[in-house]
């Protein structure tokens, strides 16, 4: 397996689907290294400890991280199963910017921006990310978030480890559609 695809696979089985694999997760989202190495290589998924170390530290959106000792591993954000991952809110930027395609476009303006099959609403701190993130479904247009008018009328701010901002949903009226 390359390194992308023990990227995707551990992505399916740490955020979305552990059952695939047989392994369970704790309510916040960790699992024993150690079994997830032996289910992955029962499924002939040929990797090792050294090589799953690889592949945590250079993704490149960090998606995953070790516990203290490196016995446990989990997703830092993205999950669709319920886990709580203990994020504080914090104070946003003055802007954020998320990145969608236009076909989304009639509906953000009714809905705003909704947390969908996640746990929140996906933001990013510059435009870049954003155009990165619309551009996994085609031409992207980037929305740009008034956050902080947001979060002084009550709205709550996480930041998750590999630096995506988290929000529950971004009422229309905060979105600049350009
Ligand atoms: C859209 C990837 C209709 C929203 C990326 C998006 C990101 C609406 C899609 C992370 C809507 C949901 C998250 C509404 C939002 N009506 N469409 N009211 N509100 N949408 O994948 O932000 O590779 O759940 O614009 O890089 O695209 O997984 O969210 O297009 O960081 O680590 O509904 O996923 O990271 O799609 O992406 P997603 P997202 P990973």
């Amino acid at each position: 397996m390359n390194t992308k695809h023990i990227s995707k696979f551990l992505s399916l089985v740490l955020r979305h689907n552990p059952d695939k694999l047989g392994i369970t997760l704790d309510t916040q989202g960790w699992t024993d290294v150690n079994i997830l190495l032996q289910k992955m290589n029962a499924q002939g998924k040929n990797v090792d400890v050294e090589r799953l170390k690889e592949v945590v530290a250079t993704n490149d959106k960090k998606r995953f991280a070790f516990n203290e000792d490196q016995t446990m591993i989990r997703a830092n954000q993205g999950h669709s199963i319920s886990v709580d991952l203990n994020y504080e809110a914090i104070t946003p930027p003055n802007f954020l910017y998320h990145g969608t395609v236009p076909k989304f476009m009639g509906e953000i303006k009714q809905q705003g921006l909704r947390k969908m099959s996640r746990h929140h609403v996906h933001l990013s701190e510059d435009k870049t990310t954003a155009m990165r993130v619309g551009a996994r479904r085609g031409v992207p247009t980037i929305l740009v978030i008034r956050s902080s008018e947001m979060h002084q009328k009550g709205h709550l701010f996480y930041k998750s480890e590999n630096n995506v901002w988290l929000t529950d949903h971004v009422p229309s009226e905060f979105i600049d559609f350009k």
